[in-house]
């Protein structure tokens, strides 16, 4: 006998606090880079908490991990739903993880009241969504949407040395009782719960974001080549000092385009000297920029801005640059029938919401190429996220959680 399926508020706000000891950091955040070990405990406390639940559990061979409910008729395509587990540094301990295991949460409350689904509802947990410590990131949404190979990132170091290939293959031999399945599979639909990462719905009070679109964005390496020579003994004339040739174009590029657009973001969040020595005038300084716009074409002018504002400073200071492009994400619109079943479900939860476009790129803009995709967006304390002070109401955790809910019935 069935009833009216409910989110168990105080299961959630524990499984939310349990991940959160995975990789925990003393100021509050998450370090669970992916595919390393704190990655790893909280797929397989997720895979452990599933099978115990009687659900499904398998993954692909980029280690996107999948829990799958059965529905009556399991020829359709599930609705698949779910983001990440891998974190930033020093991450928030929401984000990726609030989407997972609200997802996980729609299985147990589904599973609670006794509902047969037309058809099967699958979690997923998309491997190195973030591409910090891995470049590029949402790996493992670009395998499943086929917007890239494993041949494409094998060979690919961490920022602390380790292979791809390696930690790939120790992530899914720590799961053996998920079965390996070609990446890719069909699904209907799929909506991704996430916290806005922004200011917006919490300056005007809304609890829920229905994201139409996600913006672009390009990742670019620069490296300024010089003369790498004695600090003390080389005056200024003889010097092809890469440092100088940097900070002039980053104060350039942070100078010139911020103010021309404000929809524009620029940042360059990580810059080394090699050899990196006190004493040594650097041989070589690398930085990343960080590029975004929801216009393409405005996209492709910033990074020709990028490139040129290098050339002029590499010129000034008589130093070789190279610019390389590391990640490149198209703008994506999401599809009108989910973003269409999410308002409906704020409206019949009483919930308000309003339509909004992600500053943040999402694994949900990668599987949007595949199937009707949409995302759901939980306000988050002054916008604050990518930082350990990240926080989430228990209270917007819930709403989330009950919209996803009712979407997944609608679709279902
Ligand atoms: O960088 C991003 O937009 C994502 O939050 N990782
Ligand atoms: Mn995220
Ligand atoms: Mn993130
Ligand atoms: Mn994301």
């Amino acid at each position: 006998m069935s009833r009216k399926p409910e989110v168990n508020a105080a299961r959630l706000l524990a499984s939310v606090a349990d991940f959160a000891a995975i990789g925990a950091t003393p100021a509050g955040g998450v370090n669970r880079q992916a595919l390393g070990i704190e990655d790893r405990a909280a797929r397989r406390l997720l895979a452990e908490r599933a099978l115990a639940r009687g659900f499904t559990v398998f993954q692909d061979n980029i280690a996107n991990l999948f829990i799958r409910r059965e529905g009556r008729d399991a020829s359709l395509p599930p609705i698949l739903i779910g983001s990440h587990l891998d974190s930033q540094p020093t991450g928030g301990r929401f984000d990726g993880a609030l989407g997972t295991l609200s997802a996980f949460e729609v299985l147990e409350a589904l599973s609670d009241a006794g509902i047969e689904t037309d058809r099967a509802v699958e979690v997923v947990a998309f491997t190195n969504e973030e591409g910090s410590r891995y470049s590029p990131g949402c790996m493992g949404s670009m395998a499943f949407a086929g917007a890239g190979t494993m041949a494409d990132w094998e060979p690919i170091h961490a920022t602390d040395g380790p292979q791809l290939a390696d930690e790939l293959a120790a992530t899914l031999a720590a799961l053996p009782e998920a079965a390996l399945r070609p990446t890719g599979h069909a699904i209907s639909a799929f909506v991704e719960l996430h916290i806005e990462q922004g200011p917006i719905l919490e300056q005007e009070d809304v609890p829920i974001g229905v994201v139409t679109a996600v913006q672009g964005t390009k990742w670019l390496e620069v490296v300024f080549s010089g003369v790498a020579a004695h600090a003390g003994t080389t005056p200024l004339e003889f010097r092809k000092d890469p440092m100088g040739a940097a900070a002039a174009a980053i104060a350039s590029l942070q100078s010139a385009v911020m103010p021309a657009d404000p929809e524009a973001r620029l940042t360059v969040g990580r810059i080394t000297a090699e050899p990196g020595s006190i004493n040594v005038i650097p041989g070589s300084v690398t930085f990343t920029v960080d590029i975004r716009h929801p216009d393409a074409a405005i996209l492709a002018a910033m990074d020709q801005h990028v490139r040129k504002e290098c050339e002029a400073a590499g010129a000034r200071w008589d130093c070789d640059v190279s610019v390389s492009q590391r990640v490149n994400m198209a703008p994506g619109r999401f599809s009108p029938t989910i973003t269409g079943a999410i308002e409906g479900a704020c409206k019949a939860l009483g919930l308000k919401s309003r339509q909004m476009v992600s500053g943040a790129f999402h694994d949900a803009l990668f599987i949007n190429r595949v199937a009707p995709t949409a995302m759901i967006f939980v306000p988050c304390r002054n916008g604050i996220s990518h930082n350990e002070a990240e926080f989430v109401t228990d209270a917007h955790m819930i709403s989330g959680a009950r919209v996803l809910l009712n979407v997944v019935e609608a679709l279902g």
